[in-house]
């Protein structure tokens, strides 16, 4: 039985996911089985404040909103099709936290083993209890980001049987330019200024590559400003060499080595951008600040994208775009680490009116 229509169109509410939304642009076929969780199609959130502070129209690509928490199901949804296409039975990754929950729910979708090495100690709650949730096997390494990601390579290398779906599996780049497009089919027009988080270099990437795609093909008629934020203590682009202990509250981000270096270097100086660096207590004010007054939760490692902005001036009336790239609540450590947590009171009117001064 059909119901009778009071809300938006079928048509409006239909989304399929960024492979088949955008696959004109993407690599696949009509024999590619479409591993999907509905990914995309985030919000493009105008902030307010942000946007009086620098007299300018700024808007959050919230990336909170796939269906893992994060950026990183736009390249995965594609990484693990191509995979079932070409028969993988088993996918393996090195991560911060978001690249292992995201393989691990797709890979879980796909019917495939998912084994994750990640470094101990430097991830986040809600992406450790992902990961181990949707089914993989979890390594926990004694080393950081950048030896697990060297370990898996070699896996690759040695192994045709694991498909590494890192993003130097290019087809991770390929969905994550989604991102990009968007952007500019919601805004209507490319942003002046698009402001992103980097750790190893794949999505600012993926980013400018999709802009450019449509520039070429006359959808868009302008290309952005690439403005790229690596946090302090693990800023190997910024310093011109590879950091060897990184470190940052911004667990996401804390790499030394990032694997598409050259590439975010040429999106940067293709565009007329810049590669910088955003301090641990710049990072936490932003994201203090984006909930606050934005009302917009991310996790440490998306402010990253608003601290660059609260620090770069840009001409008055430009179309900005922030990339928060993961949903606060993938670190509540992070959070409960910024305020402090009330002590509980009796559970009686009185007790609660004096609390409340009334
Ligand atoms: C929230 O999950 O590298 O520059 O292994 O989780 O494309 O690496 C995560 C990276 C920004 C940086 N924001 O993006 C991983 C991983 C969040 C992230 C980044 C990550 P890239």
């Amino acid at each position: 039985m059909v119901h009778e229509m009071i809300g938006p169109s079928r048509e409006r509410m239909l989304w399929h996911g960024v492979v088949e939304e955008y696959r004109s642009f993407l690599p696949i076929t009509d024999k590619t089985p479409v591993i999907t969780l509905g990914e995309g199609r985030t919000p493009l959130i105008h902030a307010r404040e942000l946007s009086s502070i620098k007299s300018a129209d700024v808007y959050l690509k919230y990336e909170g909103a796939n269906p893992t928490g994060s950026f990183k199901d736009r390249g995965m949804t594609l990484a693990i099709s191509k995979a079932a296409e070409e028969g993988s039975q088993t996918v393996v990754c090195a991560s911060t936290g978001n690249t292992s929950a995201s393989a691990a729910a797709y890979a879980a979708k796909a019917g495939m083993t998912c084994v994750v090495l990640i470094p101990e100690g430097y991830i986040a709650l809600g992406k450790l209890a992902q990961a181990l949730i949707y089914g993989a096997k979890v390594l926990q390494i004694k080393g950081n980001f950048d030896q697990a990601l060297q370990i898996v390579r070699e896996l690759g290398d040695n192994s045709e049987k694991v498909t590494v779906v890192n993003s130097i599996n290019p087809y991770r780049i390929e969905g994550q330019k989604t991102g990009a497009f968007e952007i500019i089919d919601t805004l209507g027009r490319v942003p002046d200024y698009h402001f992103i988080p980097v750790g190893n270099a794949g999505n600012i990437t993926a980013y400018w590559k999709g802009y450019k795609e449509y520039f070429r093909d006359g959808i868009s008629s302008s290309l952005p400003k690439m403005m790229g934020f690596q946090a302090a203590g693990a800023a190997p682009i910024v310093l011109g060499h590879v950091v060897e202990h990184p470190e940052t509250i911004a667990t996401a981000i804390r790499i030394g080595n990032p694997a598409s270096w050259e590439s975010a270097v040429k999106a940067k100086e293709e565009s007329g951008g810049v590669i910088s660096s955003v301090t641990d207590n710049e990072i936490l004010e932003a994201y203090r600040f984006l909930a606050a007054k934005e009302s917009v939760f991310c996790e440490p490692a998306s402010a990253a994208s608003v601290a660059g902005l609260l620090k770069t001036s840009v001409p008055p009336g430009s179309t900005v775009v922030c990339v928060l790239t993961g949903h606060g609540l993938k670190d509540p450590d992070a959070a409960i680490s910024q305020i402090s947590v009330p002590d509980a009171v009796d559970a009686t009117y009185d007790a609660i009116a004096k609390e409340l001064g009334i």
